[in-house]
């Protein structure tokens, strides 16, 4: 698997599937999901409601998948990040469990070019230093696994892209 950093909106970004930092709600919001339901249009809302139907919204650190709507990609893959309200393991434990979920029901979609926003780091405070290493450390794992060709890290603020910049020369080396 290829990681690739790269500053920019992920809605412009043409691959099979893009992650979105949602609500429990499924409902949409501010942020990347606010952009994301915006510039993806009324179907990417409508299969949200269905699954909330049957489910009762998305928990945090799960995942579900939607067709992508007027987007350039297939899907967007839907998770629910952690509030950071404060140092604590669960928080810790819960943005790790939000890119596990995503990676393996790409894996279980047959979805092969991933890009995922820095979940939690926005609207839901979660400090940008301590989820980085969170991420690195939780996609380790898939780095040699064949099933996936290629994942982006779309970093909206400079922070955030100096950061896994940083990261990611070591992962890539
Ligand atoms: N493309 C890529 N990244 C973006 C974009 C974009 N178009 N827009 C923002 N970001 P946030 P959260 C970055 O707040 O912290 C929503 O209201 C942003 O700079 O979108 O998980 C949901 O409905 C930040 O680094 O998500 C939830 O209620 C990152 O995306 C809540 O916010 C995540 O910021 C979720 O909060």
């Amino acid at each position: 698997m290829l990681v690739e950093v790269i500053k920019g909106d992920i809605t412009d970004l043409k691959v099979d599937a893009i992650v979105n930092a949602a609500n429990s709600s499924l409902l949409g919001g501010g942020g990347v999901d606010g952009a994301i339901h915006r510039k993806g249009g009324s179907q990417i809302l409508e299969e949200c409601i269905q699954i909330r139907n049957k489910q009762g919204g998305c928990s945090i650190g799960k995942a579900v998948i939607t067709p992508a709507g007027n987007l350039p990609s297939k899907f967007v893959i839907h998770t629910v990040g952690p509030y950071w309200n404060g140092e604590s393991v669960e928080n810790r434990k819960l943005l790790a469990e939000c890119y596990l979920s995503c990676l393996n029901l790409a894996i279980k979609n047959n979805i092969r070019t991933i890009a995922f926003p820095n979940i939690s780091t926005g609207v839901y405070h979660f400090p940008k230093e301590i989820a980085v290493e969170i991420v690195i450390q939780t996609i380790k794992g898939f780095i040699d696994k064949e099933k996936i060709d290629k994942l982006i890290f779309v970093c909206f603020d400079d922070e955030n892209f100096y950061l896994y910049r940083q990261k990611i020369k070591i992962i890539n080396k």
